[in-house]
């Protein structure tokens, strides 16, 4: 296969724009969902200050970065000082507690890499889970919707990516494919990269946020509203460009030595992030760098047979969008 080789997309790609925007529009929760989502959060609230008055509760996820669709979750956090106890313990009381004030489906996940509470609404039908202070995803969740007020063309992008992924099956970290999170950095440092940029790099300007999580800096410009015709020069369209996305991770990324990075606003190498080698579980096959907590490869669930089968996702969907007659329909065909 030709990597990097320059291959233009369809001459009449824009024809497939006003179908692909639709889908999106269809994508977005409806105001009833959101209303039921508020309500879940309050009575949760009321729930958490009974027990614990000085905690706070942070929405994030795609409920609050706005790359929400109808099927997303309800991610919510938990600040709170745990003292001398564990957050095993806390989150055990936790459920308990939501159980005894009528919560359906509490179960408590205290196994996982974040440990959390998961709640099922029956009325609205969404998942929800809780997590205890995970403020890096907090942090993460603001960074995400602030690069989505500058160009509207990163959460058209974003939403097909995250609903073509789901459809594909290719969006089950548990399975060794990629997270709805990853998938929209992949978006996010794929418009930093297009000539001219659709997207700034926030993190290489002058900070005017600061956060800090754990002893760490978590420093980004976030005047957003300053940035708003940023992209304006790049007149693609998000059929082009979710062709090109498509056609980068299928046959130009270099998967043997590159890094995506969405704080350096552009492709470094594994080998200064020292994800060269196998270090336990973590292959770095795909490499996807978090921009807070720069140790963390989003790819590493990623392994030799699961790379394969997302390569492959990507080749197909380049395909259909390059050559199919009606590809909105044959790109979202459940696999
Ligand atoms: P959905 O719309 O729910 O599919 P999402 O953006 O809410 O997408 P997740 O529910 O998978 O994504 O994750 C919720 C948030 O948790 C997103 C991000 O702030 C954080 N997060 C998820 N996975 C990771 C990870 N591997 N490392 C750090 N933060 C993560
Ligand atoms: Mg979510």
């Amino acid at each position: 296969k030709m990597r990097g080789g320059w291959v233009e997309c369809r001459g009449d790609m824009d024809a497939f724009a006003p179908g692909l925007l639709s889908i999106y529009e269809s994508l977005k929760p409806s105001e009833e969902h959101k209303s039921k989502q508020s309500q879940l959060i309050d009575s949760l609230a009321k729930s958490v200050s009974k027990e614990w008055p000085n905690a706070r509760l942070h929405l994030y996820g795609s409920c609050a970065s706005s790359f929400g669709t109808s099927h997303s979750d309800v991610d919510v956090c938990l600040e709170i000082d745990i003292g001398t106890g564990s957050v095993v313990e806390l989150l055990l009381r936790l459920a308990e507690i939501l159980r005894t004030d009528n919560f359906d489906d509490v179960e408590a996940i205290t196994s996982a890499r974040v440990p959390i509470v998961r709640m099922l609404d029956a009325g609205s039908g969404f998942s929800c889970d809780i997590c205890i202070n995970n403020l890096f995803a907090v942090a993460n969740t603001k960074l995400l919707k602030d690069y989505a007020q500058i160009d509207g063309r990163l959460l058209q992008l974003a939403s097909i990516v995250k609903h073509w992924a789901k459809l594909r099956a290719v969006n089950e970290t548990y399975r060794g494919t990629l997270s709805s999170y990853a998938y929209v950095l992949m978006c996010i440092s794929f418009l930093q990269l297009r000539e001219p940029k659709i997207l700034p790099c926030l993190q290489a300007m002058e900070p005017t946020y600061t956060m800090v999580v754990d002893d760490s800096e978590c420093a980004y410009f976030d005047e957003v509203h300053q940035l708003h015709d940023f992209g304006a020069e790049n007149k693609e369209s998000i059929a082009e460009l979710l062709w090109a996305f498509f056609h980068y991770w299928a046959f130009q990324h270099d998967y043997r030595k590159d890094v995506i990075s969405i704080r350096m606003g552009k492709i470094i190498s594994k080998k200064e992030k020292n994800w060269t080698t196998r270090v336990g579980n973590d292959r770095h096959l795909m490499c996807i760098e978090d921009p807070f907590e720069t140790g963390h490869d989003l790819g590493r669930v990623v392994d030799r047979q699961t790379i394969r089968i997302i390569r492959e996702e990507f080749e197909r969907a380049a395909a259909i969008l390059q050559h199919s007659d009606d590809p909105c329909d044959t790109l979202f065909q459940p696999y």
